[in-house]
């Protein structure tokens, strides 16, 4: 759907700086703020949803000062988090993005869902989740999707919050980018 604009985007911020080198990418990065409310008790990503082509990169910025965030995908290398990215993908952890304008970058190649959390503040639901292509996989399962399972035993489920927290892929999908307000604006 959106390739083809995104492309020509792409090539026409390639034409405005011709002379210096360009690295030529299937589209421009996708961004996701990490926030905060000026007294820290709202903590969010936004956009919360993204829906990406494969081989986009998606980059998250720090934007609001205060609460150091983190982004880090749902995998079993990541403190035992439970698999909610594609299998043939690699995990992610950013580490602390601590001031504004810290940034964390990955491209992702393999089709389907990819549920993240900050690690601070992933009880309190700050969790998002990128749609890449198609969605499928482990993130496009119900949260318990791995118990009784070998070898998950040591898996830690997602929190109550944060599984209220994730917007649904569907909205995803049909929406492309999908936000969410903090709690006293709703
Ligand atoms: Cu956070």
């Amino acid at each position: 759907m959106g390739t083809r604009r995104e492309f020509l985007t792409a090539g026409g911020l390639a034409l405005a700086s011709f002379a210096v080198p360009v690295v030529v990418r299937a589209a421009r990065p996708v961004e996701i703020q990490t926030r905060s409310s000026p007294r820290g008790e709202e903590v969010w990503f936004d956009p919360i949803g993204v829906r990406i082509e494969p081989g986009q990169t998606v980059r998250w910025i720090m934007a609001s000062p205060g609460n150091p965030h983190t982004t880090t995908a749902y995998h079993p290398r990541n403190a035992n988090h439970s698999l909610r990215i594609p299998e043939a993908a690699a995990p992610w952890d950013s580490g602390f993005l601590v001031e504004p304008g810290d940034i964390f970058e990955v491209t992702l190649t393999v089709e389907g869902v990819y549920d993240y959390f900050c690690l601070p503040h992933e009880a309190a639901g700050m969790v998002g989740r990128i749609v890449v292509g198609r969605p499928g996989g482990p993130g496009a399962r119900p949260f318990d999707y791995f118990t009784g399972r070998a070898a998950t035993q040591a898996w830690i489920p997602v929190p109550e919050a944060a599984q209220a927290a994730f917007p649904s892929v569907a909205s995803i999908v049909a929406e492309r980018v999908v936000r969410r307000r903090p709690r006293e604006w709703r």
